[in-house]
């Protein structure tokens, strides 16, 4: 019995290097597995580091998928993708090459020392919930849950928006 197809939304991070090419590589990689379709991707945005150590501004976007794989599947796979470009986990909340976080997974909540599911963060981060907007667009409950979370949230770094979307072709932000 094959699973069922289920809906979940990423957020995916970098602050070293090439930032917008990171982001695209860690795109293109999401669905070279038959079992991952990507459904929408968000515009880039550029955000103020957030845990207190001094490092380079961030590149933001969410990302939602439509998948056949089971969590701890999907789970392995951005593992493999973090790997294959390189990412360098040095300092804990510090700078990074890429890395993409499951956020949610259809209306599962999963508690494993591995993965929680959703991601306990998201209310506290305003730039996981800014991009979820732009992808909740054809999922009316999620859209109004992260509405209401921006509404509520505590997290006031700041965070704007770079372009229309990964091919934006403008100038770079810092
Ligand atoms: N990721 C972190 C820690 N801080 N700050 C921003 N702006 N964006 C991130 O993706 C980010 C962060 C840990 O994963
Ligand atoms: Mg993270
Ligand atoms: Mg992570």
């Amino acid at each position: 019995m094959e699973n069922k197809m289920e809906r979940a939304y990423l957020s995916i991070g970098t602050n070293i290097g090439d930032r917008r090419h990171n982001l695209q590589q860690a795109v293109d990689m999401l669905p070279l597995l038959p079992e991952i379709t990507v459904a929408a991707v968000s515009p880039i945005y550029v955000t103020e580091p957030v845990g207190g150590v001094i490092q380079r501004n961030f590149y933001n976007i969410a990302a939602a998928l439509d998948t056949r794989l089971t969590p701890l599947e999907l789970l392995d796979w951005l593992h493999v993708i973090e790997q294959s470009l390189h990412r360098k986990r040095i300092i804990h909340w510090g700078p990074r090459t890429i890395d993409l976080d499951l956020l949610y997974y259809g209306r599962q909540q999963i508690d494993l020392p591995t993965l929680q599911v959703p991601h306990p963060q998201i209310p506290h981060r305003r730039f996981v919930l800014q991009p979820m907007l732009d992808v909740t667009g054809d999922d009316p409950r999620m859209h109004r849950d992260v509405q209401q979370l921006i509404a509520n949230t505590d997290d006031h770094h700041w965070i704007k928006q770079l372009g229309r979307g990964l091919n934006f072709d403008g100038p770079e932000g810092n």
